[in-house]
């Protein structure tokens, strides 16, 4: 019999392990008590993707012709996939059986799982949740990505500093996960255009001399939550073309150093991921890697699509395209381009079909972070592609201009193309898609006032808000599995499947008994925590946690100076209540953001003094934890006690570690901004530990240009001036910040301080002195999370934009 047939969902601990004994020989030529765990891993992964094979499959073809979701990203952030995928396929008991029998440890194998993080943070991981709850919702929906050699770079700290060494995932070559397609694409880039006429008499454009790269797919599964779906994620590698590509493009394949080079440039493509997420870099390279996953992406839609004898015409029915921030938009001209050029739509029906097909997410505000391309670069590397986006802008002013009557300065502001040749990808997202959708209500909002006024005003019925979520299964089934059990104790299982009902737990806030239990809960999570990080904190402090990427609008720095204040205050008030405190922070600096690694020096120059000052009595500890990722954030999450959620008002989209710590008991100590604007809403203003300015006045004081230099709150607050005397001596990286925050803070970060630091204090009386009281707010948290899966997020997407 056929191998795939025989493994499944309900084979036995005996086939299963005989699939094993023979994956061992034919992966590694070894028997399988041999194996070592990274070897036990890949194995394992093997099997059970073959396990899956036949849903896949199933799935892949889309019998039913359900309406596909293609959602591009430029970076997902998987995390490890074993336990996920065990848990998705339920076959928990079988795999963790089938190991006790063959004597593996489970725990070491799940700790030589590659971790895939071929993403920056927080939009990378919503892809990750989006596509499991796509899979689990049964929707066709599907990932397209990048296969970056590289993820983003692994952090030590070397003397206070952050060092940054490359992520080598895919060194082997190899990834368990995935499986190679026989899919490739060849992708155009540069060359020139020439017109034809064809017999029609239509002119038909011909990019010539062109330089070719050929696209091959990598797919790695998505199972569904308890259901027999199997999507996946396709990743895209860059490859040199064949010798009869080459030669059909005229081109040398005889000279030794001309084939190096175009070697070197190809593989370059797919060789890092760009590890910035804060400011805009106009590389050309970044642009070759938007249009290399675009057109691979779409062209393999297209190439599908045809195949099952689907009418391009009417290819919104069976195809949304989902843009996940602006660096997939070039997906837009590749579709008009191959349905206008290549499968001889015209113009019109081209338009309407892309219109219709795409969609697009925003996820920042910030100015720096906006995608501009220079026109020229544009031109030179995608002259095709170029020449269809100034048409489209073309039409678009001309419609903006004569039948909605704006005016040109509101053109000006609205062009793709602005008055210096640059090419802005929002503009483009807004004109050509049928749905604009900020991640949370205040993010929307904002959107539609300020960032994206002019179009919304155009076309408010594109705009909509989709708060953003995390997958629930991930993010406490599997992190969490003490609270989840004493959740099962009190609701039974199917909260498990349907989150709504952790509203019930409201049920027990007054029950003493859960109380205690939830508390037993969290210490044992600490505990855990402490262990498996092997740290020297006192599991019986409080955990106070910031772990996200390292950015002056996300203020790290303000809680130093928070900590700065609390260590002096206890230095002179050694008799002043105060519960013990750990500070935990973690996160990376993009390795050319000067200011953000100053802070993390800062924040471990800090921890070196403050964790060996007797005098503080280890009432304070600081722990800088190295080298954050998905696997340290599910250990890190159900261990905290505070989640610091504490970014400038109007500046985090979202944020979505701030559900994450919610759903595991944790309280929000944050500024009313991104969704915790909604956590705030579904706790009410009891539960949350909430600062600071508010989004109206931040806008009013940018928008009045008001002082922004520090020596005021300075100058008048000798607690805040003593605390910055102290951060400009901890010597360049404490002294530049200084002068930043001092001389233009920007980001309010001494404004709100004062308050920040009050709270603080509040925080600690509350845990000292009302432990029932604490635990009460924290159960109130967790029944309140139930909004926050991607579950519900994904069904607003599915409802409101893609099936609508
Ligand atoms: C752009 C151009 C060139 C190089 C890199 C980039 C780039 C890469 C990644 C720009 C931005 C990002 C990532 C942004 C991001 O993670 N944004 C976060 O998205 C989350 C999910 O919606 C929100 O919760 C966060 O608030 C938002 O900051």
């Amino acid at each position: 019999m056929n191998r795939l047939v025989m493994l499944n969902q309900k084979s036995s601990v005996e086939e299963f392990k005989k699939v094993l004994e023979v994956d061992s020989v034919k992966l590694f030529q070894k028997p399988i008590n041999k194996l070592n765990a990274l070897e036990q891993f890949d194995v394992l992964a093997n099997s059970i993707k073959e396990l899956m094979s036949h849903d896949w499959e199933r799935c892949n073809t889309n019998p039913s012709n359900k309406k596909e979701i293609h959602y591009f990203s430029i970076e997902f952030l998987l995390g490890k996939q074993l336990k996920s995928i065990m848990l998705n396929r339920q076959i928990e008991s079988l795999v963790k059986d089938t190991i006790e029998e063959l004597g593996w440890n489970l725990d070491d194998i799940v700790k030589a799982e590659p971790e895939p993080a071929i993403a920056n943070g927080g939009l990378g991981r919503l892809a990750a949740c989006f596509i499991d709850s796509m899979a689990t919702l049964q929707y066709a929906g599907y990932g397209q990505t990048i296969r970056y050699r590289h993820g983003l770079f692994k952090q030590h700290i070397v003397n206070n500093e952050q060092v940054e060494l490359p992520d080598r995932w895919l060194d082997n070559g190899y990834y368990a996960w995935d499986t190679k397609t026989k899919e490739e694409y060849i992708v155009k880039f540069r060359g020139s255009v020439r017109f034809e006429t064809d017999s029609n008499g239509e002119l038909v454009p011909i990019l010539e001399n062109y330089e070719p790269i050929i696209a091959k797919a990598y797919d790695i599964p998505v199972p569904g939550y308890n259901n027999s779906t199997v999507n996946y994620l396709r990743t895209w590698e860059a490859d040199v073309p064949s010798y009869d590509i080459l030669e059909e493009c005229g081109i040398n394949y005889c000279h030794e150093d001309n084939m190096k080079r175009r070697r070197f440039l190809i593989n370059q493509i797919c060789e890092y991921l760009y590890p910035d997420d804060s400011t805009y870099e106009g590389k050309e390279l970044r642009l070759k890697q938007e249009y290399f996953l675009c057109s691979a992406g779409v062209q393999s839609l297209i190439n599908k699509f045809k195949n099952r004898g689907i009418d391009l015409k009417e290819l919104d029915k069976y195809l949304a395209i989902h843009i996940n921030d602006t660096h997939p938009s070039l997906v837009i001209p590749e579709l008009m381009r191959i349905l206008m050029d290549e499968e001889g739509l015209g113009w019109n029906k081209a338009w309407e079909v892309t219109t219709k097909v795409c969609s697009y997410t925003n996820h920042t505000i910030m100015q720096e972070a906006l995608e501009v391309w220079p026109g020229h670069m544009l031109q030179s590397l995608i002259p095709r592609i170029y020449m269809i986006i100034q048409e489209i802008d073309r039409r678009y002013v001309d419609h903006l201009r004569h039948v909605k009557g704006f005016n040109s300065s509101k053109i000006d502001r609205m062009k793709i193309i602005d008055n210096y040749g640059n090419v802005r990808m929002a503009n483009m997202d807004c004109m050509c898609c049928h749905s604009i959708n900020g991640v949370a209500a205040l993010h929307t909002e904002i959107l539609k006032d300020e960032t994206l006024n002019d179009f919304y005003t155009a076309e408010p019925e594109k705009f909509n808000n989709k708060t953003n979520g995390i997958a629930h299964r991930r993010w406490l089934l599997l992190s969490n599995p003490e609270l989840c059990e004493l959740i099962d104790n009190l609701l039974g299982t199917e909260w498990r499947t349907d989150l709504k009902q952790l509203k019930q737990l409201e049920n027990f806030v007054n029950d003493e008994k859960v109380l205690e239990q939830l508390i037993k809960v969290k210490a044992e999570n600490k505990r855990n925590f402490v262990k498996e990080m092997n740290l020297d904190i006192s599991p019986d402090s409080i955990f106070d946690v910031q772990i996200k990427r390292i950015h002056m609008y996300k203020r790290q720095i303000m809680n130093v100076l928070r900590i700065i204040m609390i260590y002096n205050d206890l230095i002179e008030n050694p008799q002043k209540p105060f519960y013990p405190m750990t500070f935990i922070m973690a996160g990376k600096a993009a390795a050319g953001y000067r200011s953000a690694k100053n802070v993390i020096k800062v924040f471990n120059m800090l921890a070196d003094i403050i964790n060996n000052d007797s005098r503080i009595e280890g009432k304070m500890k600081l722990v800088f934890i190295e080298d954050y990722n998905v696997s340290k954030a599910e250990l890190i999450i159900p261990a905290a006690d505070v989640s610091e959620q504490i970014p400038t008002a109007s500046k985090e989209a979202s944020g979505t570690s701030n559900m994450k710590f919610m759903m595991n008991g944790a309280l929000t100590l944050g500024t009313l901004d991104g969704a915790n604007v909604e956590i705030t809403e579904y706790v009410g203003e009891d539960n949350i530990f909430l600062f600071g300015l508010q989004k109206d006045e931040v806008l009013k004081r940018y928008a009045t240009w008001t002082d922004l230099s520090g020596h005021y709150i300075v100058n008048n607050n000798p607690k805040i001036k003593q605390a910055m005397e102290h951060l400009k001596t901890f010597n360049s990286a404490g002294n530049e910040l200084y002068h930043e925050l001092l001389s233009n803070d920007y980001f309010f970060t001494l404004t709100d301080l004062q308050e920040y630091v009050d709270k603080t204090y509040e925080v600690n009386n509350m845990y000292a002195q009302e432990a029932f009281l604490w635990a009460k707010k924290c159960l109130i948290n967790i029944a309140n999370s139930f909004p926050f899966t991607t579950d519900r997020t994904i069904e607003q997407y599915g409802q409101d934009i893609w099936f609508k």
